[in-house]
């Protein structure tokens, strides 16, 4: 018998359960010793799971390969398992708690006979912080631990901070046999539980991040008074060195992790402006006594998309990346033993393995080296921007949320909502048009509210209903903001520069929440006036500055049909409260005279 690190029953009843299951033929306690790490990435590299890297260009980092099948989130295999079908809502695939736990018994049936099994205890949040929580994952798959080590705390600490109490997240993942027919992600909200089976790609199953951090902690939250949400988190210094903090919600693949390592331009860095990165995926929120909104960050790492992430596009990343890091599906470099993918640099290897593990010249060869969506997860204690608070038990205070998506012409470059409710209408109807590069098809809006409609673990009906019900409990919450980098003209090129320059319109945000600049009211909310967003050092007309602070008569209209349909399928779920708004929009989109 294998020595628990704990005495909490509840641990162990419930490990034995899944030992009984599953059947392993070893059982592993993640202590979260180095020494511990260190024999299991030997293990590891010796089964070729991860291939170990220059360790003088970069130590402390591997490279893994995931099976071909098995390379995303898999939306259409990700179920929300509670009682009621109603609970789940119409945005989430639902599955009976019975149906699901008797699907995932016969999977999980002996999965592990031959194999070790791994229990992970890990907290989401610093140890010890009032915002944090407790998992445990038992997992077959030594990658899965390292990763986990990467972008949680892991190890006796948290079962020590878990004590007796039954108030942990229970995960557990197999990779079976990567059948791609009997892949699921169940949730039982319910429960406090996750079921992941037949897959190894991380964001199926680093249960900590989106499957316990977002779906089963936003149901948490709506049951506790709090909020977990798809935001990175980053701070301002101005020159006198006061910090002020945004979280910002973006769909995936919008430019989150770009947004929360910005570096100013130029001028403002000479000035003395700085950001600081606190957290670029997952934000968990708290009222505290002074009425305001605090967020941490419950992860410890970045779970990073590699292709076009480079020192231009994002410097603090790429030195984030530099060691203590794992590469998943991008290419090797066999002349150095080092990762390349598209946009890394302008000098692609020729000598090297694809994402598949075939032989790949970057120079000759049409077929891409790295997968599109290849990963790098890194320490979040690497990034150059790293905020001094960013494991602030306490959390930071949240001056402004922001809503954004990738709109043609819809959305104009900022504007700030007339107050809370408007801007949770403001998010509930946050959208993105696809790009050619993702579906062959331009232009296609998926609505994407508060970008957690992959994440949310309830109804969003009572999900809009609890975002109403925050703002009425924080007495001094944030001013929220809707902004859009991906405004095009007529010829299909971006108006806006983006990436650090975006940093202008963030100071616009500050100036708002600090009542230093005016604004015009329109028909969607406040826009700012053309002069008051700073365009020193930048080489945009103002022409191009006014298109972008526009509105499109006929887009509006048509995006209001798109968001009738959407908010339809909600029923009596949908608050009042957004009906409201969505009229209020009509009418003042009639009213309009272009
Ligand atoms: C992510 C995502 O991986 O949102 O962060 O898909
Ligand atoms: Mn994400």
């Amino acid at each position: 018998m294998v020595q628990a690190l704990t005495k909490n029953s509840n641990v162990l009843k419930w490990v034995d359960e899944v030992i009984i299951m599953t059947n392993p033929k070893n059982v592993v306690w993640i202590d979260g010793s180095e020494e511990q790490l260190k024999s299991l990435r030997k293990n590891a590299c010796e089964t070729g799971e991860i291939i170990e890297l220059n360790q003088e260009k970069y130590p402390g980092c591997y490279y893994h390969r995931s099976n071909p099948n098995d390379v995303a989130r898999m939306e259409d295999r990700t179920f929300i398992c509670c009682s009621k079908e109603e609970n789940a809502g119409p945005t989430n695939n639902w599955m009976s708690p019975e149906n699901a736990y008797e699907l995932g018994r016969d999977i999980f049936n002996s999965c592990m006979v031959n194999r070790t099994m791994y229990i992970i205890p890990y907290s989401m949040g610093p140890v010890g912080s009032p915002f944090s929580k407790i998992g445990i994952e038992i997992t077959d798959s030594i990658y899965v631990v390292l990763n986990m080590n990467i972008m949680t705390r892991i190890g006796q600490e948290s079962l020590d901070e878990l004590g007796d109490s039954s108030d942990f997240v229970r995960g557990v993942h197999s990779k079976c046999n990567l059948d791609e027919n009997k892949r699921y992600i169940f949730h039982f909200p319910e429960d406090n539980t996750i079921w992941s089976c037949n897959s190894a790609y991380g964001g199926n199953v680093l249960l900590g991040k989106k499957c316990f951090a977002l779906r089963i902690a936003s149901y948490q939250g709506f049951k506790e008074d709090w909020m977990a949400e798809h935001m990175l988190i980053l701070g301002i210094e101005n020159p006198k060195g006061e910090v002020k903090y945004i979280s910002a919600a973006f769909p995936s693949a919008c430019g989150k992790t770009n947004l929360a390592m910005l570096i100013p331009p130029e001028g403002y860095r000479k000035k003395g402006y700085k950001v600081w990165t606190v957290g670029d995926d997952i934000a968990w929120l708290r009222i505290k006594e002074d009425g305001r909104l605090w967020a941490i960050n419950p992860e410890a790492g970045f779970f990073g998309v590699a292709p076009g992430t480079n020192e231009k596009s994002n410097y603090n990343a790429m030195m984030s990346t530099k060691k203590d890091t794992i590469f998943t599906n991008v290419a090797l470099n066999l002349d150095d033993n080092t990762v390349w993918w598209e946009k890394f640099d302008d000098n692609p290897p020729e000598n090297a393995l694809d994402w598949r593990g075939n032989p790949w010249n970057g120079r000759t060869s049409t077929e891409k080296g790295a997968h599109p969506n290849s990963r790098f997860t890194a320490p979040a204690k690497n990034c150059p921007s790293i905020s001094p608070n960013w494991e602030a038990p306490e959390g930071v205070p949240i001056s402004a949320i922001i809503f954004g998506g990738r709109r043609r012409k819809t959305a104009p470059l900022v504007y700030q909502s007339r107050d809370w409710q408007h801007g949770v209408f403001v998010g509930a109807t946050m959208a993105s048009e696809t790009t050619a590069a993702s579906s062959g098809k331009v232009g296609v809006i998926r609505r994407d509210p508060m970008a957690m409609l992959p994440f949310c673990g309830y109804n969003m009906g009572d999900y809009f209903g609890h975002w109403l019900d925050m703002g009425k409990k924080a007495c001094n919450p944030p001013k929220i903001f809707h902004v859009n980098w991906f405004r095009t003209n007529d010829n299909g090129e971006f108006l806006w520069p983006g990436f650090g320059e975006n940093f202008r319109v963030l100071e616009w945000i500050i100036d708002r929440c600090e009542d230093l600049v005016d604004a015009e009211e329109l028909a969607i909310g406040y826009i700012p006036k053309v002069n008051d967003i700073n365009v020193e050092g930048l080489n945009i007309s103002n022409e191009k500055l006014e298109s972008l602070l526009t509105l499109d008569k006929e887009s509006w209209a048509e995006d209001i049909k798109s968001i009738e349909g959407f908010f339809g399928k909600f029923g009596d779920k949908l608050p009042k409260e957004l009906n409201d708004e969505l009229n209020i929009l009509k009418n003042n989109i009639n009213n309009l005279n272009n």
